[in-house]
């Protein structure tokens, strides 16, 4: 049926039922076990916290952009699935609950109703039959499940650590809630540290692989800062024996230090040492005369976190310890003292302190008159030291020789006297994952007088998380204030035993969703190794780049341990990843304390959701978001209106040759932009085509094409055109492979042939379109008259495309 008659575009009408037809037919819906290996595509955005500010543009970006390039690679052929689902443990629910007296169950609940409600009318191809709820028992049964899998493995462990405590709400709080300032992020109270029993996983095992990103299709700045937050460094582990106080210094204890350097080119420069206030050898090191004011010093020290000691530009504060150390390449005795830049947690908790060519001992030794002696040479340019590579000088045989060698030949002396080794160490830390609060996964083990440690038996879970529990800061976890939860059974010799009371950190729960989503529904196994095999990786990752190292490197390491235990074939989790941008409002970033936010929901109800979506891929390039403006809208709402009536008006039977042209470079360079996410520039190839196109009319071919270009971006209105208006039976989006090809004839520009002049003189010949761009034909002409140009200087540059190029030199 062709309706020729131009009809207004409701575009709410028309998009509820195009959204209640594809939700009947399970238009979206993928045969996860059907689907041959070659064809899937995972299409994944992060899934969102069901908060209570519902969807905000943000949301909107990321999944427009998720379901604009799902829909381009649909119509390519390939089966993509795409599923959605909440991340619903964690924090902002409890700390509302707190606050509010709303359980996080109900809060919970509320939202993630509304928000299934916004993202369904976006009409994207969301695969709701596979929708994960992490706070569902039916989820966390299989996290917990997980948490176990890593127990066998040896890869869950519990350990006493200094974590971060907040005095006034009376909790641990996971790193990510400190502020850069030391505080609080939620009560605003300085943290301190507190020696507590926590859960680790040992992401440290992995630290070589996670550095090793062969295969994947990243953002070299996502990359990067894994690799620094991995931190590998290649140093060595020097040995520095302890003096003996009654030989004034003149014998060794047999005790001694070890401290971890980059630079033992240096060692000559050694002038004293540091021990971090945390190292179990402090209390040992501590002389009579100095004990009372190094405790004092050391307790203060251990209330600080590390951010906040090892911040830049912080005044470095220590104290002596009354004890000497020999250093091992020249025989001097140094001094140790007691500091908190050094953290106990990082290489050996122990340095060298060379404050002739590193900043921060520079400044300690300049404080408390240090010796400081020189001994790499190098230009200081405007510093006070030279922290670089150089010359060595007061270094005995070492003398004249490069930094590079003398590291080498200082770290083999050492190994020679047994005083020193290569190390390699790294900067990242286990996984601690324990969280002493209400809203998340209890973790399943139990305590035993008799068997000690007990993990649950899978058969046993979920070990349910009690719904009346006082969720009330008090200092401890909240599990522990519910009787009822905490006595239990031992599984092993059914004596009396008590529960765990910390909850999984929710990073655990998002770490490994994405091999839970295929089969989500199956309450016999975690995870079904077939489908798993099947559809990981990821073959698109969107999401923000404020996940660049907690969620994407957990979820790096748990999709290793999970190829470890052949649940997967591939390393990486995630072949590509893509960062959306930023929406902004006047330049600001949008937020209700500024009250600068704008609704979504009030332009799907006027405009519909095609035009919202429309705009915000069309606003900036994708990776870059862009500033919200009523006008733009505006503007796209125009272009809509006039594709439409493109598209409904009579069909012509021949194209007109430079429409034909068009579409062909519109088709080649909107396959490209779509690949790379470049949507912006897919509209508006589609608007300048329309502004040439709409005078001259389209053939029924050509409409077939310019709609199916247009569909990853307006999937509604594309839909009406290909069955209402084009007369198709079922959905474009079900017709396979359809996405057109560029003809490659039609890419060639005409080209002419122009003489190249210098001053007016003929120097020789370029081939270029009829109507090239100013700097590519100058660049091509620069360099066929290379030879006539050096050492000249050009004043003038002529160019007039089809006829004229003229150099004008002196
Ligand atoms: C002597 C030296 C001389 C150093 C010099 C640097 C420059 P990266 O590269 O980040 O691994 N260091 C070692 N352990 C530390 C700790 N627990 N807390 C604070 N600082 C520590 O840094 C390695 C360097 O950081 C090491 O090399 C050590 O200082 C310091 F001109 O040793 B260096
Ligand atoms: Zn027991």
């Amino acid at each position: 049926m062709s309706n020729n008659m131009v009809r207004e575009y409701n575009a709410v009408e028309v998009e509820k039922k195009w959204r209640k037809k594809w939700a009947e037919d399970k238009l979206y819906e993928v045969d996860i076990e059907g689907t041959p290996e070659e064809d899937k595509f995972y299409n994944l955005t992060m899934f969102p916290y069901p908060s209570g500010s519902n969807l905000h543009m943000g949301h909107w970006l990321n999944y427009g952009g998720v379901d604009t390039f799902g829909r381009y690679m649909r119509l390519t052929g390939k089966t993509v699935f795409q599923p959605m689902g909440f991340d619903s443990f964690g924090l902002p629910a409890e700390n509302y609950a707190i606050k509010t007296g709303v359980h996080p169950e109900d809060s919970i609940s509320t939202n993630v109703a509304t928000m299934k409600k916004q993202i369904s009318e976006m009409g994207g191809m969301w695969d709701w039959s596979k929708q994960v709820i992490t706070s569902s028992p039916e989820y966390y049964k299989w996290t917990q499940w997980l948490f176990l899998k890593m127990l066998e493995e040896g890869l869950a462990y519990q350990a006493e650590s200094l974590v971060n405590w907040d005095p006034v709400d009376q909790t641990v709080l996971a790193n990510e809630q400190v502020l850069a300032d030391g505080t609080a992020e939620r009560s605003g109270a300085m943290v301190e540290k507190k020696l507590m029993k926590q859960w680790y996983f040992k992401i440290t095992d992995f630290a070589e692989e996670l550095l090793d990103f062969s295969g994947t299709d990243w953002p070299e700045k996502t990359r990067k800062m894994q690799e620094n937050w991995i931190g590998k460094s290649e140093g060595t582990e020097i040995v520095f024996d302890l003096l003996s106080e009654e030989s004034a210094y003149t014998e060794k204890t047999g005790e001694s230090l070890v401290a971890f350097s980059t630079r033992a080119d240096t060692l000559y420069g050694a002038t004293y040492m540091v021990v971090a206030p945390e190292h179990p050898m402090v209390d040992e090191l501590l002389a009579d005369d100095y004990r009372e004011q190094c405790e004092k010093y050391i307790k203060k020290a251990l209330m600080k976190n590390e951010i906040e000691r090892s911040a830049e530009g912080k005044e470095k504060t220590g104290v002596f310890t009354g004890s000497y150390a020999e250093n091992p390449i020249n025989g001097k005795p140094v001094p140790i003292w007691v500091a908190d830049y050094v953290i106990g947690s990082y290489g050996t908790g122990v340095i060298m302190a060379v404050p002739a060519h590193d900043k921060r001992d520079y400044e300690f030794a300049k404080k408390y008159k240090l010796d400081i002696v020189e001994v790499v040479d190098g230009d200081k340019g405007e510093e006070e030291i030279f922290t670089g590579y150089g010359i060595a000088k007061n270094s005995g045989e070492f003398d004249g020789e490069i930094s590079e060698k003398v590291k080498e030949g200082i770290t083999a002396k050492l190994e020679q006297m047994g005083k020193g080794s290569t190390k390699v160490t790294y900067r990242l830390r286990d996984w601690s994952v324990s969280r002493q609060r209400y809203w998340g996964a209890p973790i399943p083990v139990v305590y035993c007088d008799d068997c000690g440690v007990v993990p649950v038996p899978v058969s046993d879970l979920p070990v349910e998380l009690p719904r009346d529990v006082d969720y009330q800061p008090k200092g401890k976890a909240p599990l522990a204030t519910s009787e009822e939860f905490v006595n239990c059974k031992c599984p092993t010799c059914g004596g009396a035993a008590k529960r765990e009371t910390d909850t999984l950190d929710t990073f655990v729960c998002s770490s490994w969703y994405y091999l839970r989503y295929p089969n989500a529904n199956d309450d016999t196994q975690a995870i079904d190794k077939a489908l798993a095999k099947k559809w990981a990786p990821i073959d698109m990752y969107i999401g923000g780049s404020e996940h660049a190292t907690m969620h994407l490197l957990y979820v790096r390491f748990v999709n290793m341990v999970m190829k470890r235990l052949g649940y997967v074939d591939h390393k990486e989790p995630t072949l590509r990843l893509f960062h959306q941008g930023l929406i902004t409002k006047d330049g600001a970033k949008m937020s209700k304390s500024k009250g600068n936010v704008v609704n979504p929901d009030e332009y799907v109800e006027k405009h519909g959701s095609d035009v919202l979506k429309m705009y915000l891929m069309f606003m900036g390039p994708f990776s870059d978001g862009g500033d919200w403006s009523d006008t733009g809208i505006t503007g796209v709402l125009r272009f809509r209106d006039k594709f439409w009536k493109m598209l409904c008006a009579e069909e012509v039977s021949e194209l007109d040759k430079e429409v034909e042209k068009k579409l062909h470079k519109v088709i080649d360079s909107i396959t490209t932009d779509m690949q790379n996410l470049q949507f912006n520039t897919c509209l508006s190839a589609l608007m300048e085509f329309t502004n040439l196109a709409s005078k001259r009319g389209l053939t029924r071919e050509a409409k077939e094409k310019v709609v199916t270009l247009i569909s990853p971006l307006a999937p509604h209105m594309a839909e009406e055109i290909w069955i209402d208006v084009l007369g198709h039976e079922e959905s474009l989006f079900a017709a396979g492979k359809v996405w057109p090809e560029a003809d490659p004839e039609m890419l060639v520009d005409d080209v002419v042939t122009l003489g190249v002049q210098v001053n007016g003189k003929l120097r020789g010949e370029v081939e270029l379109g009829v109507d090239e761009a100013r700097e590519s034909a100058l660049e091509k002409s620069r360099a066929e008259v290379a030879g006539s140009l050096e050492g000249k200087d050009v004043v003038k540059e002529i160019y007039v495309p089809g006829k004229i190029i003229n150099f004008v030199v002196k």
